[in-house]
């Protein structure tokens, strides 16, 4: 296993490499070029860049999250395949600079989603939250423009007050899709990319939907067990995968996410790993790492990913904003501190399940008996 840490890039993220350096345990950064629009390919000078900046701070970078998918391949358009020829170069020159694995999504139109950016904990911390009747009963609209004042900083990916004056006609494009349009469609890009990907040897990782339930009428379907199998199936490959988010498929009530990782197993190449406390059936906000503090078990999760044996990359996921840490101007859920302690957890609990080697954080070491 590599601990890993999400940095957004040097124009988009606050926290500079050399602190993410500093955190005991973690190796590596994942990251993106935020600024490419879905359905470009990635010019190889910023890939080149954008790597060597990540060796030279002595980091690796293995992980891409995300290269987005445009809505003309989830819709099915004609103008797909241009949209997937670019996918396509985009992996070949990630290859070349050493990438080994994508993250990426199906969500249609907007990514993740919360009610609450910046919601105060009664220790002085704030937080993520989702209350789902509030998000519920207010349009794509208003909730963009709640985030944008909330985070004054960056915007929210997904939410760009660009892509937000085209809401309504995006959202229209998928009234009336059947589910089995959907998948079919997954299924024509998958059927396109994953013989690159297994030439390439890249490992593509789709991310569940977040929060796992429709919302603004949008059809979700990456957000249970049954469905990942399907979308798995589309097209079986040991290079079509998933990244196992635990507070996204977590935020299901009853989802038993060590079942789900020992169903999945070789398929999970990438893992987010992180806690959630429900208030009810469908409300929650995002907890500190710690099993006691929130409603998931986390060292029952990194013991379902040592017992498969899972030799992929890890990374802390949202964590609070801590010690006035610059609230509204980090990244909502992306803030250092705690994300690093949750580093250290994970990290502590996988040296407890897993005799420690300082030089091998490859996960290819015997478990502990
Ligand atoms: C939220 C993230 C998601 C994720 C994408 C993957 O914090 O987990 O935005 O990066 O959905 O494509």
């Amino acid at each position: 296993m590599k601990m890993t840490f999400r940095w957004f890039g040097e124009s988009q993220d606050p926290i500079p490499l050399r602190y993410i350096k500093q955190i005991p345990g973690v190796t590596g950064v994942v990251t993106s070029l935020l600024d490419i629009p879905a359905g470009e390919a990635w010019p190889e000078s910023r890939i080149r860049h954008m790597t060597e900046q990540i060796a030279a701070a002595g980091l690796e970078v293995e992980v891409i999250e995300s290269v987005n998918i445009h809505e003309d391949i989830k819709l099915g358009l004609a103008a797909r395949d241009e949209k997937i020829e670019s996918y396509i170069l985009t992996m070949e020159r990630l290859a070349k600079y050493g990438i080994k694995c994508i993250c990426y999504n199906m969500m249609p139109v907007i990514d993740w989603a919360r009610s609450d950016l910046y919601y105060d904990l009664p220790d002085g911390s704030n937080t993520m939250r989702y209350e789902a009747a509030f998000v519920d009963s207010i349009t794509p609209e208003e909730l963009a423009a709640r985030y944008a004042k909330d985070s004054q900083t960056y915007e929210m990916p997904g939410w760009e007050p660009e892509r937000m004056k085209k809401i309504r006609e995006a959202l229209a494009a998928y009234e009336g899709m059947s589910e089995a349009a959907f998948y079919a469609n997954m299924k024509y890009f998958l059927d396109a990319i994953i013989p690159h990907a297994e030439r390439l040897d890249i490992k593509m990782a789709v991310h569940p939907d977040d929060p796992p339930r429709p919302i603004f009428g949008l059809p979700k379907l990456i957000i249970s067990r049954e469905n990942i199998r399907k979308y798995l199936a589309l097209h079986p490959s040991k290079h079509n995968g998933l990244t196992l988010c635990t507070g996204s498929l977590g935020a299901k009530k009853g989802a038993d996410i060590p079942a789900i990782i020992r169903e999945f197993g070789e398929l999970i190449h990438f893992a987010h790993v992180r806690n959630l406390k429900f208030e009810n059936d469908t409300d929650f906000y995002e907890s500190a790492h710690l099993t006691s503090l929130g409603s998931l078990d986390m060292y029952e999760i990194m013991k379902a990913l040592s017992d498969i044996g899972f030799s992929g990359w890890v990374r802390p996921d949202h964590g609070r904003m801590i010690w006035d840490e610059a609230t509204r101007k980090g990244r909502p859920g992306y803030g250092l501190y705690d994300r690093a302690l949750g580093a250290a957890y994970l990290l502590g609990l996988w040296e407890g399940l897993r005799p420690f080697s300082p030089n091998d954080f490859s996960g290819n070491i015997v478990p502990k008996p």
